[in-house]
């Protein structure tokens, strides 16, 4: 089997890591991986066409607990995710792998697609699904059985990855957590380059800067935090959608407007248009506007510079240019682009397909999503979900196989005002903050044990508590627990500690 890959690295460390780092860079993934235990590692590219390959790591621990994962990774990257691979391996005795998807980059760069039309399909499926292939053999050949059962855990791309999976390879994996996903790429990259480069974009009238933006989340969580259906004024808005924020009072034309923190009204328009729904000019959806409340966070990408995946995806795969060159495009271009993509798909990169039934038939997928996502609309997850339920004709025993979670003040996979660190993805050592893991070590606040027990014991979560932790540093201890609802539900409110989980239950709203 081995001979169909090229080894370049096997090495046991017998003794673990304190502070792994590679000897090539990998600029996606810079950071050190720390207190890793003892593991045997073993590296290969992948020879995926006459003009492509594909680097991966399996990284087998000697403590085992016969499970395998995979962890995703973000954006366009480009490099083994090495520091994900700390979680699954760490904290769960899982043989893990990750793949650099077949090119060494950053998340943002797309330049790799450029000629590339075999790289494109690496980093489209090809790369996610071979690695999977051949780690579960190499796993199968290092401890002389095959692993029991295997589990995908990524966020971002690393959703779309594993939704990916779930659509055109069910037998891969047992029990997929795909988070925030960037599952409709085409749409997520029109919209993405659209809300920057057209509707805010730097030299507009309306454009909306930092401060601007600070000053309307101030204003948001005014009328929408403690308001209506959320039931505790604690910073974070509970159902953004529930709520319909109006802005006039911070019209420069306002009686008694504050002449230092007022808008103008081409930039209170820019605002509104950045929570619409985005639909071409003839009609048709193309994407979810973001959430009330996410523009209040301080990683709100829409500043003006389009997060370069979108102008990369259609200048270098739906233009095909064949050189580096700048992207630009108006409305009515976009939507030319948008109707070209939706035909070629090029590099079969969307994970939009919603007919996922023989996955759901023999797996359990969870999806989650925060409802303050500061780089992919939060309605994009919720609305892959409601595609799923209309696909499959809105079947009743949908949450045997597949549950959403979505999650109040919430940015893009990690941070902000809410309780973001429930033992997903992305999970980081103690030492360096202790990022994604959860208070305790169970079901109840740790995803990753609550998918084992859904997979390995049909015991499906119906809600699973997350923390804040104080200054984000597990080190300092917990701020604040929430539980976090499967959806529909969204969490109330009974009384007592508001920081508790316990103060709160889910329930149906709508
Ligand atoms: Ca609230």
């Amino acid at each position: 089997m081995l001979e169909a890959l090229e080894v370049y690295e096997v090495q046991d460390y017998v003794d673990g890591v304190a502070n792994f780092t590679t000897n090539w860079s990998t600029p996606a993934y810079p950071a050190p991986v720390l207190d890793l235990p003892p593991f045997c590692r073993l590296g290969a590219y992948i020879h995926t066409s006459n003009s492509s390959k594909v680097q991966f790591e399996v990284w087998m621990p000697h403590d085992w607990s016969g499970r395998f994962a995979m962890v995703g990774n973000g954006g366009m990257a480009g490099g083994v995710n090495f520091p994900d691979m700390w979680g699954p391996i760490a904290n769960y005795k899982m043989a893990v792998c990750s793949t650099d998807t077949g090119h060494n980059g950053t998340s943002g760069d797309g330049t790799f697609l450029l000629n590339g039309p075999e790289t494109q399909v690496d980093f489209g499926y090809r790369a996610v699904h071979l690695t999977t292939v051949y780690s579960k053999k190499i796993v199968k050949e290092y401890y002389k059985q095959a692993a029991k059962h295997a589990y995908w855990i990524g966020c971002s791309s690393g959703g779309k990855q594993g939704l990916k999976e779930v659509q055109m390879y069910p037998e891969d994996f047992d029990g997929v957590i795909a988070g925030a996903s960037a599952l409709w790429w085409s749409h997520l990259n029109a919209q993405t380059y659209r809300i920057n480069a057209i509707v805010n974009s730097v030299d507009s009238p309306g454009y909306l800067n930092r401060s601007d933006y600070d000053v309307i989340g101030k204003l948001v969580l005014q009328q929408c935090d403690g308001q209506g259906t959320d039931s505790l004024k604690d910073g974070i808005i509970e159902n953004p959608r529930a709520c319909q924020p109006d802005l006039e009072q911070l019209s420069c034309d306002a009686p008694g407007a504050n002449s230092t923190a007022c808008l103008s009204d081409a930039q209170i328009k820019t605002m509104y248009r950045i929570w619409a729904d985005y639909h071409q000019q003839n009609g048709s959806f193309v994407l979810s506007g973001f959430e009330h409340g996410a523009e209040g966070l301080a990683a709100f990408s829409v500043n003006g510079s389009p997060y370069g995946p979108g102008p990369d995806y259609f200048a270098y795969q739906v233009l095909n240019n064949t050189e580096v060159t700048a992207f630009s495009a108006n409305a009515t271009e976009m939507d030319r682009l948008i109707d070209i993509a939706d035909e070629t798909d090029p590099g079969q990169t969307n994970a939009a397909d919603p007919n996922i039934q023989d996955f759901l038939s023999r797996g359990k997928l969870l999806t989650y999503v925060g409802l303050a996502d500061t780089l992919i609309p939060s309605g994009l997850t919720i609305w892959y979900y409601e595609q799923v339920r209309k696909a499959l004709d809105y079947p009743e025993d949908l949450h045997d196989s597949f549950r959403m979670f979505t999650m109040p003040g919430m940015g893009h996979c990690r941070s902000g005002p809410g309780a973001f660190n429930f033992g997903g993805p992305g999970q980081r050592a103690l030492r360096q903050g202790g990022t994604s893991t959860g208070t305790s070590f169970d079901k109840e606040h740790d995803m990753i044990l609550a998918m084992i027990d859904w997979v390995e014991k049909g015991s499906a979560p119906d809600m699973l508590i997350g923390a804040k932790y104080v200054g984000d540093d597990k080190r300092n201890g917990t701020l604040l627990e929430r539980p976090h609802c499967v959806y529909p539900k969204q969490a109330v409110y009974k009384g007592g500690d508001p920081n508790a989980a316990a103060s709160f239950e889910c329930e149906n709203i709508l």
